[in-house]
């Protein structure tokens, strides 16, 4: 990687291929970095979108080719931004051709393709990331540390839960989202990994699971077009219907490795009012933490040390030149939003190429996510405890 810049290809040009075009346009003009990412090529299904995106964007070039992209000489990191089941295919190539790789959660959509991917990584020795973007909430960075101090003891409960309302109307068409072969999972997969990379990333690995899934609304309308639910177009009562064959919500409980803490788990797609609502509670012998991404600036801490009179949750505004990431952004309190999330992410991983540190969360970090929603659909299938192998 000589020179003063790095070239970045992007796959996929909807939903997260916009977060992270973002992100890789912002990142230097906020972050000091060694080299400069330079958005090369954008890669989509069709031409007319994915030239539109791509100069929307601020792409030099676009290509529906992503497999000649990803062994271009001049490319040095691949981000793999496209539905589910592309996934792995996308990343093995990449690797191959020794790109660097940040990939969308959640990493595949079975853990044998996640163990397949992260093999791939390991052999060509490029870094990886898999992209859990909500530990880069600078509220969620600081409760790691405050974890990671001691601040709040022995953690006795991780309670969490990811709540939205997309596909409540049953006439919501059957996008890419609600189809196995696609998604993997539903509810699950989708929003239940980032409650369970959240754990894993503030109190530790799920070791065993025992869950229960539910999909309310079986059949729906197929659409003309799955591009997921930036468009969320709705296909007329008449549509032909098409099987849901993934799960709308998923509960589940776990036992965290190594110590006492219980974790419970909420995955829904069917919580009207709540659009995206993710949200976590912590605690511990020393005091407790709350914080939920809809207000993902403060977060709420209680300190059983305080004096009796004034013992009560405080809001922590996040926002303060020591809070992380904090600093390259506003004046205190000058609050930021959802798509600073993947500036941090694109930030953390550019800043450790060429060097030997690791910028997490990694593909193992991908890996051990999916390796629980296995645990977790086998439990709900068997009424079963299972372990997470
Ligand atoms: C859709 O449910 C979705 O966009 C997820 O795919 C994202 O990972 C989550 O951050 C928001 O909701």
């Amino acid at each position: 990687m000589p020179g003063k810049t790095l070239n970045i290809a992007l796959i996929g040009t909807k939903f997260m291929g916009k977060t992270h075009s973002n992100a890789f346009r912002q990142v230097d003009k906020f972050f000091d970095l060694k080299k400069k990412p330079v958005l090369k090529v954008l890669c989509g299904r069709d031409e007319e979108g994915t030239k539109a995106a791509a100069e929307k964007m601020g792409w030099e070039e676009w290509s529906t080719d992503w497999k000649k992209v990803v062994h271009r000489e001049d490319i040095d990191v691949v981000d793999v931004s496209s539905p589910g089941h592309l996934h792995h295919p996308m990343v093995i190539e990449a690797a191959k051709a020794g790109k660097h790789i940040i990939c969308e959660k959640p990493l595949a959509n079975t853990s044998k393709e996640a163990a397949d991917m992260v093999r791939a990584v390991n052999k060509s020795g490029v870094k990886h990331m898999c992209g859990f973007s909500y530990r880069f909430a600078p509220a969620v960075a600081e409760i790691k540390q405050m974890i990671q101090r001691g601040e709040l003891g022995d953690i006795f409960h991780f309670r969490a839960a990811y709540q939205q309302d997309w596909i409540v109307d049953p006439n919501f068409p059957r996008v890419w989202r609600l189809q196995k072969k696609h998604a993997g999972s539903g509810a699950l997969g989708d929003i239940g990994a980032h409650i369970i990379d959240m754990c894993h990333n503030l109190v530790g690995q799920v070791a065993e699971v025992a869950a229960t899934t539910q999909t309310f609304i079986k059949e729906r309308p197929l659409p003309d077009d799955d591009t997921g639910i930036s468009r969320n177009k709705r296909a007329g009562k008449k549509a032909k219907k098409g099987k849901v064959d993934v799960d709308d919500a998923a509960v589940f409980i776990g036992r965290i490795a190594g110590t006492n803490t219980l974790a419970t788990f909420e995955a829904t797609r069917f919580a009207p009012g709540r659009r995206n609502h993710h949200t976590f509670e912590i605690y511990g012998s020393k005091g407790s933490v709350t914080w939920n991404l809809e207000n993902m600036n403060v977060f709420q801490y209680y300190n059983s040390a305080d004096p009796g009179h004034v013992q009560g949750f405080r809001q922590v505004h996040a926002t303060d030149p020591g809070h992380p990431y904090a600093d390259n952004w506003w004046p205190p309190a000058h609050i930021i939003g959802y798509e600073h999330l993947f500036v941090h992410e694109v930030y953390d991983f550019l800043s450790t190429l060429g060097r030997k540190n690791v910028a997490y969360p990694t593909f193992d970090d991908g890996l051990n996510c999916q390796k629980v929603l296995d645990a977790v659909e086998k439990a709900a299938a068997t009424k079963r405890w299972i372990d997470v192998k």
